[in-house]
């Protein structure tokens, strides 16, 4: 166990539906601290930069004209375990296997709409949160 910063950031769907204070409420009651917070719109060049292991993939296309379709919440949090317990909230990928009493679960249907990034690792947060705030 160790205190972490981590990378969030509510995508353009659940900017555009509102959830921003739902998602920020179930990670300040799980315990976690915010730290950082900036809205922006994402453009191709930044897109590119964050989903570097994705720009290959057969679905980049969609998730690049969705990621920069509208203005997304860019987060640093902190706390115990902040990279682990922020995903567990977060729930599986795809909102329609992710378990229920998750973000993805609760409130999403579709894996491009899927609400919430969340850095996968230490190492992934501190690369994200330099491009979004370094
Ligand atoms: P992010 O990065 O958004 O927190 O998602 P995950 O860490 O949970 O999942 P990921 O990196 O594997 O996927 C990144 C992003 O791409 C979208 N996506 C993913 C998609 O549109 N189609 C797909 O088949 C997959 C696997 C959703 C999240």
């Amino acid at each position: 166990m160790a205190h972490e910063n981590t990378f969030i950031m509510i995508k353009p769907d659940g900017v555009a539906r509102g959830l921003v204070g739902e998602v920020i409420s179930r990670l300040e009651a799980k315990g976690l601290k915010v730290e950082k917070i900036r809205t922006l719109t994402i453009d191709e060049d930044l897109a590119r930069r964050h989903y570097a292991e994705h720009v290959e993939r057969s679905f980049f296309p969609d998730l690049l004209q969705f990621i920069t379709s509208g203005p997304v919440v860019a987060m640093q949090w902190s706390g115990e375990s902040a990279v682990s317990v922020s995903r567990t909230l977060m729930g599986a990928t795809d909102p329609k296997t992710a378990a229920p009493g998750t973000i993805r679960g609760d409130l999403g249907l579709e894996v491009t709409h899927n609400i919430v990034h969340g850095s996968d690792s230490a190492e992934s947060a501190e690369r994200e949160l330099g491009i979004f705030f370094g």
